[in-house]
């Protein structure tokens, strides 16, 4: 999803971000995609559609860092069409900016999950500085926000990001009477690894790690975080059991084949033990976090490098 670590107020990091943050201009009219290209291309990477539609369309393989949209177009209007964008976890906070040329629909613009509006027609200092501000404030959002929920040694997500998250996928699991997979993960023999090759190898093995798990990880909504010192979690939203073992094979895998040498293992390489728990037949994410942690520790006593569940 795009999230990185840096530093917050870094004014010359800003211009740079802003220089590359991605704008998606959806109006109908070609004049005015012209103009509105002509305005901003010189400032951000801007990118255009036509139609709703084509915007919805869009948005599947792409994350875009601000909206311009157009209000009456043929097909889907822009109202619709923000309703549905919004309604999208991964454009959920991107700022819309409507283009409006009356001013019948400025209420229904901030209903429906607008941030601003502007006024057709349109002036070049004006659209310039909407568009800027607005996206001045969604990185510096997105930075905070990774500040507060990434681990500063592996990115990967931290603990706090864990309790909001399993809360929304156990109630969306259960609102749509589906399965998800919670995963256990455990370095095998790791303060043996610390105490052969020092911490500072220790971190750099467990960044690796962290980032070959991620990795594996196939679809935009499974997630990793580091639960604790070497302990990894993994969510898999809408995945029954045999999904979540086809998953934790590949991760065991993956960190087999890295190769790190452990002369501390058994397995004379660095390996990762895990424990598997679904939704299915347990009541929420404190009995599965539970089961998970439980099978984890089976896989420990015979003899790790392998899963449970
Ligand atoms: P097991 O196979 O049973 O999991 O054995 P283990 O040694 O991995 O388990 P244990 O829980 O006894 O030790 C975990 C070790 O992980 C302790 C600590 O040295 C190491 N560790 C935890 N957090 C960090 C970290 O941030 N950096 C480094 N380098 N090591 C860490
Ligand atoms: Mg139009
Ligand atoms: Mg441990
Ligand atoms: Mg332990
Ligand atoms: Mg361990």
């Amino acid at each position: 999803m795009g999230l990185n670590t840096q530093s917050v107020g870094n004014n010359e990091n800003l211009i740079i971000e802003l220089f590359e943050s991605k704008v998606l201009v959806v109006e109908d009219q070609p004049l005015n995609v012209l103009l509105l290209k002509r305005i901003l291309s010189n400032h951000f990477k801007v990118e255009s559609v036509e139609s709703g539609e084509a915007a919805i369309k869009w948005c599947e393989n792409h994350t875009p860092d601000l909206i311009l949209l157009d209000i009456v177009m043929d097909g889907m209007g822009g109202i619709e069409t923000c309703k549905y964008l919004k309604s999208l976890p991964e454009i959920s906070n991107v700022p819309i900016i409507f283009i409006t040329s009356s001013h019948e629909n400025e209420d229904t613009c901030w209903d429906v999950g607008g941030v601003d509006f502007i006024q057709k027609p349109f002036t070049k200092k004006t659209v310039f500085n909407r568009v800027k501000t607005h996206l001045t404030i969604k990185l510096q959002r997105d930075k905070l926000t990774n500040l507060v929920f990434l681990d500063s040694l592996t990115g990967v997500f931290n603990r706090r990001y864990f309790d909001t998250h399993i809360e929304k996928v156990d109630l969306n699991a259960k609102r749509m009477n589906e399965d998800y997979a919670l995963i256990f993960i455990d370095i095998d023999f790791f303060k043996q690894f610390n105490d052969i090759y020092g911490h500072l190898e220790g971190d750099k093995e467990l960044k690796i790690v962290a980032q070959t798990i991620q990795k594996t990880l196939k679809r935009p909504r499974d997630v990793v975080i580091r639960f604790g010192g070497e302990e990894f979690v993994i969510v898999l939203p809408s995945t029954d059991l045999k999904g979540s073992i086809l998953v934790t094979e590949d991760v065991i895998k993956n960190i087999s084949a890295l190769n790190i040498p452990h002369s501390g293992s058994n397995f004379k390489h660095l390996t990762v033990s895990a424990g598997i728990a679904t939704l299915r037949g347990l009541k929420g994410e404190t009995e599965i976090l539970k089961v998970a942690d439980d099978k984890l520790y089976i896989s420990k006593q015979l003899g790790r490098n392998r899963l449970s569940y």
